[in-house]
């Protein structure tokens, strides 16, 4: 038996000209985000951190299992114990794990195995996957976790910079690490990126090589 629907009371339809102009805002405003690699130590209240958490779990998923869970790092220590797994593994990968084609790749960004901005960060925001839901029914399975995740992160994202916060989407392979720090349970939940948020420091820069995005006839087909 299918449960109980409620009307849709709270889509919101635009005039065909407001529409686009909504649609050329939204872009124009997005397309101000840009990864930050180098953060201010000023402080973001943490309700700016809690909005923008409640707006992720708004995302489309699987089955309605929202299979995520967010840990929000502020402690300094913390900060400092994954600043210093996270280098650890990104040292390897630098020093030739990564391999020659994808350390190719990332010469244009001039980005190293220095990760001072897990310190320097106000926040860092653990996004973590989970494989199965507990319910008072028992346990039950999740579905397309990845791609609901990955939404999920990508609202948390636009929210942030809807917000006026900049961040840096850190997946040091392996990332297991932050299983163990952010106490999480191995056997359900895997990390699935590690975003750090905060201001922009003053002199945070943008390679020009991450500014190009494709225009629109070559990731657009209309048929
Ligand atoms: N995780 C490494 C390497 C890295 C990989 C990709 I793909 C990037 O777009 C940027 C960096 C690091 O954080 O330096």
């Amino acid at each position: 038996m299918s449960e109980q629907h409620f009307p849709l009371s709270d889509f919101i339809e635009y005039p065909t000209d407001e529409m686009l102009k909504r649609a050329q805002d939204n872009y124009s405003e997005i397309k101000r985000r840009h990864s930050i690699r180098k953060f201010s130590d000023r402080p973001v209240d943490k309700s700016i951190i809690e909005q923008a958490i409640l707006a992720a779990g708004t995302a489309p998923n699987g089955a309605n299992h929202q299979p995520w869970h967010f840990v929000a790092i502020q402690d300094p220590e913390v900060k400092s114990q994954i600043r210093q797994q996270a280098e650890a593994i990104e040292q390897a990968f630098y020093g030739g794990r990564g391999g020659e084609e994808w350390l190719d790749a990332l010469k244009p960004l001039g980005t190293n195995a220095n990760k001072s901005y897990l310190d320097t960060a106000p926040w860092l925001i653990a996004i973590f996957s989970q494989k199965r839901m507990n319910t008072e029914e028992g346990d039950k399975t999740n579905y397309y976790v990845h791609e609901s995740v990955g939404i999920a992160t990508g609202f948390l994202i636009q929210a942030l910079h809807h917000a006026g916060l900049g961040t840096l989407t850190h997946t040091p392979k392996p990332m297991s690490f932050l299983t163990e720090i952010c106490q999480r349970n191995p056997d359900n939940e895997r990390p699935y990126m590690l975003l750090v948020v905060g201001y922009p420091a003053e002199d945070a820069t943008v390679p020009e090589h991450a500014i190009n995005k494709k225009p629109l006839n070559e990731i657009l087909t209309v048929i």
